[in-house]
């Protein structure tokens, strides 16, 4: 997502932040630049009109042309003002009462569904008890969807007969929950195509029912002005408190994003990133900013691998690195590890300053990579991973046989994995976090 529009954005950046004086003409160009790069990402027109008479508004404010740094201090009003348009603070779900409910609603294919159950799996994870209630009633499919969706999750799904009223779901839904002692309701509805009478009447009446905590409209980014036009539509009709912008995996140019916070005043509260259960991001205005100009975003890599790595097993690990005892065992389980937390070339994203050298390293480093260096681990015999110093020539052959690999690749790791142990015991005494021998192996290339 934001790639064009980043790799334009940096340009810019890059060009003013070397310089140390900036004329009212480098502005101009600058700014020139910025329209273009926004427009180009599928930006409201209005959105950008404000943003750059803002940015500009405020460069001459603070007197840039004798000002020291000049380019940082533009880039710094870029930022900012990106942050502002974002959303400025990240919004936090209002989750209060004794049984709060989330409502979901959106139009036909929005992500409704999808995001209920990614959004059990992101609560649950901070304590909650989530419970799922299928109100979308119309068609056999839809509550089969959630109900497989909640099996694969681990998460209780309310259903009732095709047929029941949606309120009726939605009500016996409350009552279930409390019998089965959740303290919380996600509550997925029924999409229309467009945004109709019927449609919002029933909304409208479920609400009622359910005094929801959260009326969270589910948009999809990739639909771009449209979505914004649907988001403005939806909250002039109920009372929205909040957005989830959908397949923001799949909108390389996330003028959405950019564009509905103005448009409505509504928050973004998430954006979904992908199928999976585990695809959503809370959405952090500043550290999308900072993604989008290129300056990494440390923060949510960190998050992200606090989330995912085990950290039983990163202590362990640990500490047989620390006593030279790392073996080929610890480095595939750190590689089960950093497959969990996603597509490296997303990964990489996140790194300060990476942001172009992304896509060279999700070719470089792809899943298939990944595969096979696990595959080859996997095809040695315990007391191999243990010591691989015994693995001579026909070892090699069967374990490259085994893996559907080849010798050669099998060398290259041994030959690795012997750089990583010798790096390792030179760092000796200092701690090293998981992911160090990842390091390692990348380096050894
Ligand atoms: N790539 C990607 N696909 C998504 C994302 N969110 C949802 N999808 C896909 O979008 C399609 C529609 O998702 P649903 O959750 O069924 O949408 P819905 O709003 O419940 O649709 P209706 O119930 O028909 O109104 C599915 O194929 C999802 O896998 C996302 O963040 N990224
Ligand atoms: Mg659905």
């Amino acid at each position: 997502m934001f790639e064009s529009l980043s790799a334009r954005l940096q340009g810019v950046v890059d060009r003013l932040r070397g310089k140390a004086k900036i004329t009212e003409a480098d502005l101009d160009v600058a700014l020139r630049d910025i329209r273009l790069a926004l427009l180009e990402a599928d930006v409201n027109f209005r959105v950008v009109k404000e943003f750059i008479a803002r940015v500009r508004e405020r460069a001459l404010g603070v007197d840039l042309l004798s000002g020291l740094h000049p380019g940082q201090q533009v880039v710094k009003l870029v930022h900012d003002e990106l942050v502002t348009v974002l959303g400025g603070e990240r919004h936090h779900l209002a989750l209060d009462g004794a049984l709060p409910v989330l409502l979901l609603i959106g139009l036909q294919g929005s992500g409704k569904t999808t995001t209920a159950a990614k959004l059990a799996v992101r609560l649950r994870k901070e304590g909650h008890r989530p419970l799922l209630v299928a109100a979308d009633v119309y068609r056999p499919a839809a509550v089969d969807q959630l109900v497989q969706l909640g099996d694969q999750i681990g998460v209780e799904v309310h259903s009732r007969p095709v047929g029941t009223p949606a309120l009726e779901v939605a009500r016996s839904g409350l009552e279930a929950a409390r019998q089965r002692n959740k303290d919380l309701v996600i509550l997925d509805t029924a999409g229309r195509l467009h945004v109709d009478e019927a449609m919002m009447d029933e909304l409208v009446r479920i609400a009622g029912v359910v005094t929801p905590s959260e009326t969270l409209l589910v948009v999809d980014a990739m639909t771009g002005q449209e979505a914004v036009k649907v988001a403005e539509a939806f909250h002039a009709r109920l009372p929205v408190t909040g957005l989830i912008l959908t397949k923001m995996d799949g909108d390389a140019r996330g003028g959405a994003a950019l564009s509905i916070r103005s448009a409505t005043g509504l928050p973004i509260d998430f954006i979904g990133t992908g199928e999976r259960p585990d695809g959503l991001e809370p959405f952090h205005p500043d550290r999308l900013a900072q993604r989008i100009l290129g300056m990494g975003d440390v923060l949510s890599l960190v998050e992200r691998v606090q989330e995912t790595v085990d950290h039983d097993e990163a202590e362990r690990i640990a500490q047989r690195t620390l006593d030279g005892r790392f073996s080929l065992e610890d480095f595939r389980s750190q590689l089960g590890q950093i497959k969990k937390m996603g597509p490296i070339g997303q990964l990489v994203q996140l790194i300060p300053g990476a942001g172009q050298i992304a896509g060279a390293a999700q070719a470089a480093v792809d899943d298939g990579e990944l595969k096979r260096v696990e595959a080859i681990i996997d095809s040695m015999t315990p007391h191999e991973r243990r010591h691989p110093e015994v693995i001579k020539a026909s070892r090699r052959r069967r374990i490259a046989i085994g893996s559907g690999t080849s010798t050669a690749d099998v060398n290259r790791l041994l030959k690795q994995f012997v750089e990583m142990q010798r790096l390792m015991r030179s760092l000796g005494g200092g701690r090293l976090p998981a992911g160090a021998a990842f390091r390692g192996l990348l380096g050894g290339r």
